[in-house]
């Protein structure tokens, strides 16, 4: 008999509350297979909002969708990034008992469709998740749950993922973990931070992943730097295995935006044009925020 499948649908960085109405709508669209009751279970890899300072109503309405997908049966579960200062504002706001918030270093424990599922994770650490992963995953305390499917949610950059026009590379630094870090017993890490949809299954030595690394993508652009991107989410099938935490049977990357579609067209939120300076490294602020602008002086971390 084949094992059961767990049907899974991730999006990540919809950065919602840009003075545009292209990320809601794309953050919608994303989830109509969630509310077609088509995946038994969302991962937000984070970002869901564009910056940690909102009002109150942006919290409400940005997990509003997620907590009508709760109701409809399908859990959510969302890691926060560094937009959100990896903490949801208002948490209240964004209470749901289907709706999993992985607000500090933990293991969600999840009984669907017959199998076990546990999602460990932990928000963003913005500057030294090299030191500190290994730290973080054990406080997740995720080999103490035995699952038919063990899956990895973070917001961070992983080595080998790579962003902006001219493909950036993420190598060894203090802000990107390492491959080899990853153990194996994952089916599968689900990740946000880096815009660009991409699926990592080595290191830059060539070594294989223990687990692939699944990056969905913004779901809209979110900067210029995205302009030649597809933008979408990312479905899986994920073959239940206790011995190892499951196997990716399927996957499909599910396209919000053509990449046609944005080429040579301004960001739909930009207010100014973009500085030739930014865009002599093909990148641009995403936000034209001063906290991100000093990133962009180290090199390509269009990404965010
Ligand atoms: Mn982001």
């Amino acid at each position: 008999m084949p094992p059961p499948i767990l049907r899974l649908l991730l999006l990540a960085d919809t950065h919602l509350g840009l003075p545009s109405n292209a990320h809601f709508s794309a953050f919608e669209r994303a989830l109509l297979p969630a509310y077609r009751g088509e995946v038994d279970l969302v991962v937000h890899g984070g970002d869901i909002l564009y910056r940690s300072k909102v009002r109150p109503n942006l919290v409400l309405d940005a997990f509003a969708p997620l907590k009508r997908v709760a109701d409809a049966g399908v859990p959510v579960v969302l890691v926060p990034g560094n937009h959100e200062r990896s903490a949801i504002p208002y948490p209240l706001l964004a209470a749901h008992p289907g709706v999993h918030i992985i607000d500090r270093p933990r293991t969600v424990s999840l009984h669907l469709r017959g199998m076990s599922v546990s999602v460990s994770g932990f928000p963003n650490d913005r500057d030294r998740i090299r030191e500190s992963f290994a730290t973080l995953l054990e406080m997740t305390e995720w080999r103490l749950h035995s699952a038919d499917v063990r899956l990895l949610a973070l917001h961070q950059s992983v080595e080998g993922a790579t962003v902006g026009p001219v493909g950036f590379t993420f190598r060894a630094a203090p802000d990107v973990i390492p491959g080899r870090a990853i153990p194996s017993g994952f089916a599968a890490v689900l990740a946000g931070h880096i815009h660009r949809h991409q699926v990592l299954t080595k290191d830059l030595r060539g070594r294989a992943l223990a687990a692939p690394v699944f990056y969905p993508g913004s779901t809209a652009m979110t900067s210029f730097a995205e302009r030649y991107e597809a933008k979408g989410y990312v479905t899986m099938e994920i073959a239940a295995d206790s011995d190892r935490g499951g196997r990716v049977a399927d996957w499909a990357f599910h396209e919000l935006t053509p990449a046609s579609a944005a080429v040579g067209d301004p960001p739909p939120f930009e207010g100014a044009p973009v500085s030739g300076s930014q865009g002599g490294c093909g990148l641009a602020s995403p936000t034209a925020a001063g906290q991100d602008r000093a990133r962009f002086r180290f090199g390509a971390r269009g990404h965010g």
